[in-house]
């Protein structure tokens, strides 16, 4: 018996199959009700005692043999040929095809009006310290904007703090940079505002600022009426009204002229036909200073816009919300192609 099993685990050993039939009709002949294996382990109780164990051992082995057979070919004839069943000259359908986020669009075409006239980007971290983000830019300790209501802080360190503007990225490069410097920080920050149609907690700012021996309130001016003709369109005309910024003296917000000749237009401005797109002013000496620029010797202007509020302008966004939501129905709507 010994022998016969021997025989057969080599049979097996050679085997080889050719087809899928031919692998199921060896599963039939060794596995099957009336196959190979069962009719050994029915002879298995004529075997006298003394042999048992190891003719045992050896059925048992032979059937572990067939059946790694089996699994080692069973794989190989399923789709003998797959890539012949696919057409590969066949057009990729544009259907299902992704678009940037009009966060992205937006910001991208401001970085590009800017980078046209020599603006370099810089970037800098989210999770800032004190200094970056409030102290160097004249913020006092008592300052409103520094309140708990405003800011979000990492654990309970004042210290370690979400970004609340990016100008923290620009103090960050006049501290490692000296003047000239003409820098555009695009980014996320965040504050701790109850979310509404108008407010969010997370949102998108562009700030630029150009740093030089005798840079004057005026190429400020013509800086920004040329981002406004880039941006809005050549006709468009801007104001600067005086406002307030602690890091900026004089400081200016400024509006783009869209008339109120649409009802849409009459209400985005309020009947006056003008909107507001940006803030802006010549950076506080006592700033530069703490940067490590000699106020003495250089000085500069600075501006800041939400891009958000720029995208709402531009595609006709009635709630903020949309951009954070991030659904597709919404998302889809906007160029594919930039
Ligand atoms: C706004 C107004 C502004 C700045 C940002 C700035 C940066 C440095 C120094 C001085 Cl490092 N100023 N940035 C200046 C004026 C206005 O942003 O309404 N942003 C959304």
């Amino acid at each position: 018996m010994l022998k016969k099993v021997q025989e057969l685990v080599e049979k097996v050993n050679n085997y080889t199959p050719e087809s899928e039939e031919d692998l199921n009709s060896f599963r039939i002949e060794y596995l099957g009700k009336k196959g190979v294996l069962n009719s050994l382990f029915s002879s298995f109780k004529e075997v006298p005692v003394e042999q048992k164990k190891g003719v045992g051992s050896s059925i048992n082995n032979l059937k572990s043999l067939v059946q790694e057979k089996i699994e080692d070919y069973k794989d190989s004839f399923e789709d003998e040929d797959p890539v012949s069943e696919i057409d590969l000259s066949k057009p990729v359908s544009l259907d299902n095809l992704g678009s940037r986020h009009p966060i992205s669009l937006v910001r991208n075409q401001i970085v590009g009006i800017f980078n046209r006239i020599g603006y370099t980007i810089s970037e800098g971290p989210e999770i800032e310290d004190d200094w970056h983000n409030f102290s160097a830019l004249n913020l006092p300790e008592e300052h409103p904007a520094r309140d708990m209501q405003d800011t979000f802080f990492v654990q309970t360190n004042p210290d370690v703090l979400l970004r609340t503007h990016t100008s923290s990225v620009q103090v960050r490069y006049m501290e490692k940079k000296t003047p000239p410097i003409r820098t555009l920080s695009p980014g996320r920050v965040y504050r701790n505002e109850a979310i509404s149609a108008r407010a969010h907690c997370i949102f998108h700012q562009v700030e630029g600022l150009y740093i030089d021996e005798n840079v004057s309130f005026s190429d400020l001016k013509q800086t920004l009426l040329y981002f406004a003709k880039e941006m809005f369109g050549e006709k468009t005309k801007i104001r600067l009204r005086p406002s307030y910024f602690p890091f900026t003296e004089p400081s200016a917000e400024v509006d783009i002229y869209l008339g109120i000749n649409t009802d849409s237009d009459y209400r985005i401005t309020k009947g006056t036909g003008w909107l507001e797109i940006l803030g802006c002013g010549m950076v506080d000496p006592n700033v530069l200073k703490n940067c490590g620029v000699d106020p003495e010797k250089y000085s500069g202007y600075a501006f800041g816009m939400g891009v958000e509020r720029i995208a709402m302008l531009k595609y006709g966004v009635k709630d903020l919300r949309l951009f954070f939501e991030n659904d597709v129905r919404f998302l889809k709507q906007f160029d594919r192609s930039v």
